[in-house]
């Protein structure tokens, strides 16, 4: 019998796990990571030791059951457009059907996002021949909001989002200066069979209190990686890690296109360069799902998911985890 697993442990130990997109799907959390793989890799800015090539899927009943792996659902092999590197995925239902949205560099070196399908939550997931037309970078994340699909990307360094800052692809493109603002993730409405882009994909702004932009020198708060969009009593929750100084941090608005206005952190940094994660509601809780490099003594590449509560107070704004 598998052990229950408990908040703030990892859910696996037979695995790394990395980038846990959670969704409450058939009456189960059903977690989403990347897979970590157990060799040593040379770490850089490029982000060369994050060198996955499949995706597991993970689920929990809830609180105190064991957690179930549900094996390898799609390999790098397997994908006719991407050479190497499947990072953050993102998981989606509509259509009476389960996508998986997942990045990875093309031949080119380019990071695309791509989309497989499944009748079940876990898998396994047949890839599109092609990547997203129009997609780029990292860390998808796929909202579904009455009826509207809204899919949130983008990453800096290894993630290239700097590099796409004309529309095409620069490579020694840098980001902004200092006291310029920072770059914002990318949204883009999914088309009725989320297989396309609805429409151009547009950078989100995120703002201060004074309704000023968020700038890239700013590096408590400025976007780096890993959206994450949710609601709250009918505002929208953008949550996203700040890279350079390892916080997990969120800012609010009213329409799921922004702008949205910073308020404060949710995770302080945990042990690991990385910090990724993301928040769901079940049953009358909810969770937010992270990963810390706890279990490999802090390598890089080699993480485990973990999660435990998170608490709104009675304005709205989230309680900071101190993990
Ligand atoms: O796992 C590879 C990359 O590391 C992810 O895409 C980023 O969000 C960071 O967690």
């Amino acid at each position: 019998m598998t052990k229950p697993v408990q908040p703030n442990e990892p859910l696996v130990t037979h695995i790394y796990t990395a980038d846990p997109s959670a969704h409450v799907f058939e009456g189960k959390i059903y977690i989403y990571p990347s897979h970590d793989l157990d060799h040593e890799m040379i770490s850089n800015d490029n982000g060369d030791q994050y060198n996955m090539e499949d995706y597991h899927v993970l689920s929990i009943d809830g609180d105190g059951s064991p957690c179930v792996d549900h094996g390898e659902v799609l390999h790098v092999k397997d994908v006719p457009w991407a050479k190497q590197q499947m990072w953050a995925p993102d998981a989606a239902y509509k259509n009476n059907t389960y996508y998986l949205f997942f990045p990875a560099r093309d031949y080119d070196d380019i990071f695309r996002i791509g989309v497989a399908t499944s009748a079940s939550p876990s898998g396994p997931f047949t890839p599109e021949p092609n990547y997203i037309p129009g997609s780029y970078s990292i860390d998808p994340a796929v909202f579904v909001d009455d009826g509207k699909s809204y899919i949130y990307f983008g990453g800096l360094w290894g993630g290239q989002l700097e590099k796409w800052q004309t529309g095409s692809f620069v490579p020694d493109a840098e980001g902004p200066s200092e006291t310029a603002p920072a770059l914002g993730p990318i949204v883009a409405e999914l088309s009725e069979d989320m297989l396309s882009f609805e429409g151009e994909p547009r950078e989100i702004s995120i703002i201060d209190t004074n309704g000023n932009p968020i700038l890239a020198g700013d590096e408590e708060r400025r976007y780096f990686e890993g959206p994450w969009v949710h609601k709250y009593n009918g505002c929208y929750y953008l949550s996203y890690s700040t890279g350079t100084t390892h916080n997990i941090v969120y800012a609010i608005s009213k329409d799921p296109l922004g702008p949205y206005e910073y308020q404060g952190k949710i995770l302080s940094p945990v042990i690991g360069w990385t910090t990724h994660h993301s928040i769901v509601q079940f049953k009358e809780k909810w969770y937010l799902f992270y990963h810390d490099s706890s279990l490999s003594g802090g390598a890089d590449n080699k993480r485990s998911v973990k999660y435990t509560e998170l608490r709104y107070n009675d304005d709205g704004t989230i309680q900071t985890i101190h993990p």
